[in-house]
């Protein structure tokens, strides 16, 4: 799962993308792109850890991309677009803290990113149904192109659109900025963390997910010996590092569940989005895993902690036993029965 920073320049993308990485990047090296892997913390797994104690234990990664800005009102310039669009994911991060340049109203900084967004998708709708007319199509294609080309004209992200999966399918090998799924960090002075604003319930009402940071500050906070720490936290009325805020939301924002597997080698942690079958779960393991898929042998979480292990789970004979379309739950545990190639 890739996700890219974006957000007008100097509203403190690359401030962000060191909290969450814990990467400090110095002056001299802002103006190039940075790239992060960055751990999923989870309680569920630390949990599961302590019944298993594997050798190894894996959470589920996240790779976040920061790429520099420029001088001027746009972000989403040429060089920037391929590696955005090449993401999964976005965070928009909205500058409004008081030394801040842009207009420091989240809804408005929002609307005007999401502009771009659009214009940007609109080119390749227009040049498509171009090829399309001059080719004398007439089929679902061009339908479905001309309406989205309407949704764009009117102002609205192709998210909003309730696209079929067969059309979904049809559209992914065209990266749409406004079909992948995004959260908004917003970043406010220090005074902002404790105080709620009036755009809060704006953003909310709009049905975006968001998250309060302010970048600079929990940066410096970070400096400060852990002894003194709490102190400066409680002053600023952060409860949890920004970085665990913004990843907890991450998952929600992009429809994401956790499953995880086991074996005497390794405890791990997987991603997927919520509704996949255990058919999808197989092959985000390994394709030879779901190929030869026989059957999934399903432990939900809170079964395990109830039972203590896996193993009294297994003697109550509690283990579901579950075929290619079952919808995975959040926080199963599955073991795979499959014929090897
Ligand atoms: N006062 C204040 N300054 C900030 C905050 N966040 C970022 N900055 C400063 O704003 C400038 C631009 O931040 P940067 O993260 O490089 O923005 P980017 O252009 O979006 O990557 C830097 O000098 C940061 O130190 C903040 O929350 N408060
Ligand atoms: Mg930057």
């Amino acid at each position: 799962m890739e996700i890219a920073l974006c957000g007008f320049h100097r509203a403190g993308k690359t401030s962000v993308f060191e909290l969450i990485s814990g990467v400090r990047i110095p002056p001299s090296e802002r103006h190039k792109p940075h790239v992060a892997a960055v751990k999923v913390s989870d309680p569920r797994l630390d949990e599961l850890a302590r019944i298993f104690s594997p050798p190894k234990i894996t959470p589920v990664e996240f790779t976040f991309v920061d790429y520099p800005g420029s001088d001027g009102s746009r972000f989403f310039r040429p060089d920037v677009l391929n590696r955005v669009r090449a993401s999964d994911a976005l965070l928009l991060v909205l500058g409004a803290f008081p030394d801040y340049g842009g207009s420091k109203d989240p809804p408005s900084e929002l609307d005007a990113l999401t502009e771009e967004m659009i214009l940007v998708d609109l080119e390749t709708v227009e040049a498509r149904l171009a090829r399309l007319k001059k080719e004398g199509r007439r089929d679902r294609e061009v339908e479905l192109f001309a309406n989205l080309k309407d949704a764009l004209e009117s102002g609205k992200r192709l998210l909003a659109l309730d696209l079929s999966p067969d059309d979904l399918k049809s559209l992914s090998g065209y990266s749409f900025l406004t079909l992948k799924p995004f959260l908004c960090a917003v970043n406010v002075g220090e005074d902002g963390l404790k105080s709620p604003a009036e755009w809060e319930k704006e953003l909310s009402e709009r049905g975006v997910v968001w998250a309060k940071v302010s970048a600079k500050v929990e940066l410096e906070v970070e400096e400060i010996e852990e002894s003194e720490r709490d102190l400066f936290l409680e002053d600023l009325g952060i409860t949890e590092p920004a970085a665990k805020r913004l990843l907890r939301n991450a998952s929600r924002a992009l429809n994401l569940i956790t499953f995880y597997t086991v074996n005497e080698r390794e405890l791990r942690a997987w991603a997927i989005p919520e509704g996949s079958s255990a058919y999808v779960a197989a092959g985000k393991i390994h394709t030879d895993i779901q190929k030869g898929f026989i059957k999934a042998e399903v432990a939900p979480y809170n079964d395990i902690i109830e039972a203590g292990g896996l193993k009294p789970l297994k003697d109550q004979g509690r283990l579901k036993l579950e075929g290619k379309d079952y919808i995975v739950c959040d926080g199963d545990l599955i073991y795979f029965r499959f014929k090897p190639p």
